[in-house]
């Protein structure tokens, strides 16, 4: 019999080619080099760091999953997973950044846009010269997106949009929006349009006063009647399946993600348990401590054997919206008692900046909400299952 590698039990690195292997080094090199050294400061300060975008860019984080041609590398959806975990391994708020970025901006004008709107910001995107925001959520409209409020009426040159949206992921230094909002001349259905910054009647204040995500920057949409022409629209999808297919995305990206920052806890909770002694020996030599190591261990594993599974998947364009709910569901809230347990694990000093666990810890409660809340994702397998949907 072979050994037992206890950091990677069910050898997942056996499991991936050695391209992925590469942009996964390469992911956490940039993560540890540029992200790390960072982030304690940039969490107390709620600092901005739109300057991160060239940087992630240049490390190829940005879009990976594009092809080539418009500025990506043409990387599998299991490599994009990969990067994930590296940078919320850092810090959930950086993977955010990142997240929003490549499947929420880059991914629509892809696969949606007009060949011109490729072109003219994808690549910008990729590099990171551009920042773009994702807006779906409104005040009165988050689980329910489709109740959203925001109209986009007919004009003689385009359209004229009014509304606004909540909780919007980079929106205060964006360059690029793309906002969904209901068009009457398309019979009141969802549309995505393309906005940039500046135009006349949009603004971006920032939501202060987050105790969650702090090195991400989040910000409201607010649109006053903003007039675009006919090339703001996203001319190839129509319906709440337009956003939806941008969140597939997402969320898969965040179920790997969410075991970035939890083996991130898990390996503090065990380094700290080794070195610190109460009672005359260490903590980690208590069976209570070993047994929550376990459950970590086990968690993790699982966790990321069933993000890879979902990620050939999506590579073999069969993977099932339903796949990443459970994934998303699980791997969130997994992660999220397991950063709370790490925390608890560290005593007085888990509660200190330095040792990050409670960072992850707060992080962690907006994961779990955002891109579907965990019980939302249960109503989806709920449905699934029974064919009865619960929503209302
Ligand atoms: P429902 O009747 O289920 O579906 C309406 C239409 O949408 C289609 N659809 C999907 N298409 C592709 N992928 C999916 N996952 C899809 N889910 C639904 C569906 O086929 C249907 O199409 P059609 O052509 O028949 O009209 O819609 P519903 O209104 O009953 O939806 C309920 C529910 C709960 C499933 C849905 O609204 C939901 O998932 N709510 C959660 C909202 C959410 O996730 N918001 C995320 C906002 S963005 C964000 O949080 C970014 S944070 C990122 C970061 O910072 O990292
Ligand atoms: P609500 O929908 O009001 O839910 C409140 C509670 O009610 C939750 O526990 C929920 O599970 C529960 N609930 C809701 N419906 C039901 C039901 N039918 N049955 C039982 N329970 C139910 N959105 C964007 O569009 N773009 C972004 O970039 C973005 N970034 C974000 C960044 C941060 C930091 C945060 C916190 C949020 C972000 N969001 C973004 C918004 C996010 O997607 C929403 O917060 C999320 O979808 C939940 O919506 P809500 O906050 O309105 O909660």
């Amino acid at each position: 019999l072979s050994s037992f590698d206890w950091s990677d039990a069910l050898r997942l690195d056996d499991q991936l080619s050695e391209e992925e292997r590469m942009l996964r080094d390469g992911a956490q090199a940039f993560a540890q080099d540029a992200l790390q050294p960072r982030v304690i400061q940039a969490y107390r300060e709620e600092a901005a760091a739109p300057e991160l975008f060239p940087l992630m860019g240049q490390a190829g984080l940005l879009g990976a999953t594009l092809p080539e041609e418009y500025g990506g590398l043409g990387a599998s959806y299991v490599s994009y997973g990969l990067i994930a975990r590296e940078v919320e391994r850092v810090d959930s708020g950086y993977r955010s950044m990142m997240s929003v970025q490549s499947s929420l901006v880059i991914y629509p004008i892809y696969a949606y846009g007009s060949e011109e709107q490729r072109q003219k910001y994808l690549p910008g995107l990729a590099s990171g010269a551009l920042i773009g925001c994702f807006g779906l959520t409104e005040p009165d409209a988050g689980s329910d997106p489709g109740s959203m409020k925001t109209r986009a009426e007919k004009t003689a040159t385009g359209y004229r949009l009014t509304g606004s949206k909540m909780w919007i992921s980079n929106s205060p230094f964006a360059d690029v929006f793309v906002v969904w909002a209901k068009s009457e001349e398309h019979g009141g259905k969802i549309r995505g349009f393309i906005l940039e910054k500046g135009m006349a009647g949009l603004s971006a204040p920032k939501i202060e006063g987050k105790l969650s995500l702090r090195a991400s920057t989040t910000g409201e949409i607010v649109m006053d009647g903003v007039e675009v022409g006919e090339d703001a629209l996203l001319p190839n999808v129509q319906g709440l399946k337009g956003p939806f297919g941008c969140l597939n995305r997402a969320r898969y990206g965040i179920a790997w993600g969410a075991m970035g920052a939890a083996e991130f806890c898990w390996h503090a909770a065990r380094q700290y348990g080794l070195d610190r002694l109460q009672f005359g020996k260490p903590l980690a030599q208590t069976q209570l401590f070993q047994k929550k190591l376990a459950d970590m261990q086990t968690e993790i594993t699982l966790g990321l054997q069933a993000a890879l599974q979902v990620g050939r998947l999506m590579d073999a364009a069969s993977a099932a919206p339903e796949m990443i709910s459970l994934i998303k569901r699980n791997n969130c809230g997994k992660a999220l008692d397991i950063a709370r347990v790490a925390r608890d694990m560290h005593g007085g000093n888990g509660i200190s900046e330095e040792f990050q666990v409670i960072r992850h810890m707060m992080n962690l409660e907006t994961v779990n909400t955002y891109e579907g809340t965990h019980d939302v994702h249960a109503l989806i397998l709920g449905r699934a299952q029974t064919g009865l949907q619960a929503f209302f």
